[in-house]
């Protein structure tokens, strides 16, 4: 296996409506100039045309479909020298209460694409999370890598890791030229809210306290979106065909301390809060070592400030409230009723 040279010109990027995907929409067009982005997306809650505006129709088709949808995939796949594998159900709170999407959309629906793969041969890069390791303690000096056994905890971070292993039987016996990362907490613009960050961030905003889960003490390895991008980028067009690459830019923070600097960043006192109930099967810890990414492929994360980044995404809620406000009220009511 070499390092390869990979210049696609058509790309076709799933749940490219969705928040990391969106966000790496923009970077391409704003980043690789001469490629055509097919966007695959079924605009479920998660999703919003929105998210794309402003991308000019020289650069971007939007679909409006479904990734378990065979024929309209196999279709797409005529046209296309890759994939990059965004869509998914993404959120560990929703698994948790209603699992069968994921097990859809994130099983079948990698199922749908790869055999598509394997078809017109086309080049795949698959989205995953480090939540597929598992966790690990507050005080191992461990962090995870690519050789790190899977060990998922969630209905969620279950059916991830169930689709990783989906792509690597796909390259290994029919050969598909096929990729996987595995990536840390991202934050940045156009979250979701049900997500912690944007979550408490517009609580701030609408005037609720914010929620914190069980001691707070849980600790996320948070990286930027852009950073998440570029990265992506890197293994798409570099990374070796069958390989792994963990994306991690050493942002471990605890719960507490993050929600902390939302507080401070937006004027409010460091107990404005509240303590709710813990998520069932909560991962204590996520650390990366994404030393085999920067070493292969030389990519290093620009986003690493924080506290700039944190002040960033806040103006962004503050100055885009039509973008959230609708969505606000429901959101708040289905944690109310888990006690969250
Ligand atoms: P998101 O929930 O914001 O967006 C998911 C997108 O997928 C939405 O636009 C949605 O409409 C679309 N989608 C869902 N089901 C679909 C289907 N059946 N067919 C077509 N489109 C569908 O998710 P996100 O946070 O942007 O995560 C994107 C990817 O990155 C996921 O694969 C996730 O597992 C992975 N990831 C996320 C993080 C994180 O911190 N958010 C970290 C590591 C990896
Ligand atoms: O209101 C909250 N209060 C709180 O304390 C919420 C929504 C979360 N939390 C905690 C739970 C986690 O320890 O904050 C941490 C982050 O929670 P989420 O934003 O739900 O993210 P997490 O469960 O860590 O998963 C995220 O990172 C890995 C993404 O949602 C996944 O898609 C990704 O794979």
């Amino acid at each position: 296996m070499s390092e390869r040279s990979c210049e696609p010109k058509r790309i076709i990027v799933t749940g490219g409506a969705g928040f990391i995907g969106s966000n790496f929409v923009h970077w391409v067009v704003e980043n690789q100039p001469g490629v055509h982005v097919t966007v695959l997306d079924a605009l479920t809650y998660a999703g919003n045309r929105a998210n794309l505006d402003g991308i000019s129709a020289d650069r971007m088709t939007f679909v409006h479909g479904d990734i378990c949808d065979a024929t309209l995939v196999d279709q797409l796949m005529t046209d296309a020298d890759a994939v990059v594998h965004f869509a998914a159900e993404s959120h560990n709170d929703n698994s948790i209460t209603d699992p069968a999407p994921f097990v859809r959309t994130n099983v079948e629906g990698t199922f749908t694409l790869l055999e598509a793969a394997r078809k017109h041969g086309t080049r795949f890069h698959h989205i995953s999370t480090d939540e597929v390791y598992g966790d690990l303690a507050l005080d191992d000096p461990a962090r995870f890598t690519e050789e790190t056994p899977y060990c998922p905890s969630s209905p969620y971070s279950s059916s991830k890791a169930s689709s990783d292993m989906l792509v690597r039987a796909w390259h290994r016996t029919y050969g598909v030229d096929a990729t996987i990362s595995n990536c840390s907490n991202n934050y940045g613009p156009r979250q979701h809210i049900e997500k912690f960050i944007p979550r408490q961030i517009t609580n701030i905003l609408s005037s609720n306290r914010p929620k914190l889960y069980g001691d707070g003490l849980n600790v996320r390895d948070w990286i930027h979106t852009e950073d998440h991008s570029s990265a992506v980028w890197e293994i798409l067009t570099r990374g070796r065909s069958g390989e792994t690459y963990l994306i991690g830019a050493d942002g471990e923070r605890n719960n507490i301390d993050v929600l902390r600097a939302i507080l401070e960043a937006m004027g409010k006192s460091a107990d404005d809060f509240d303590w709710v109930r813990d998520r069932p099967g909560h991962d204590r810890r996520y650390a990366i070592d994404s030393a085999k990414l920067r070493r292969e492929l030389g990519w290093q994360p620009k986003r690493t400030d924080f506290a700039q980044g944190l002040a960033e995404t806040i103006q962004w809620y503050t100055d885009n409230p039509k973008w959230w406000r609708g969505a606000k009220e429901a959101v708040e009511a289905k944690y109310a009723a888990q006690g969250q």
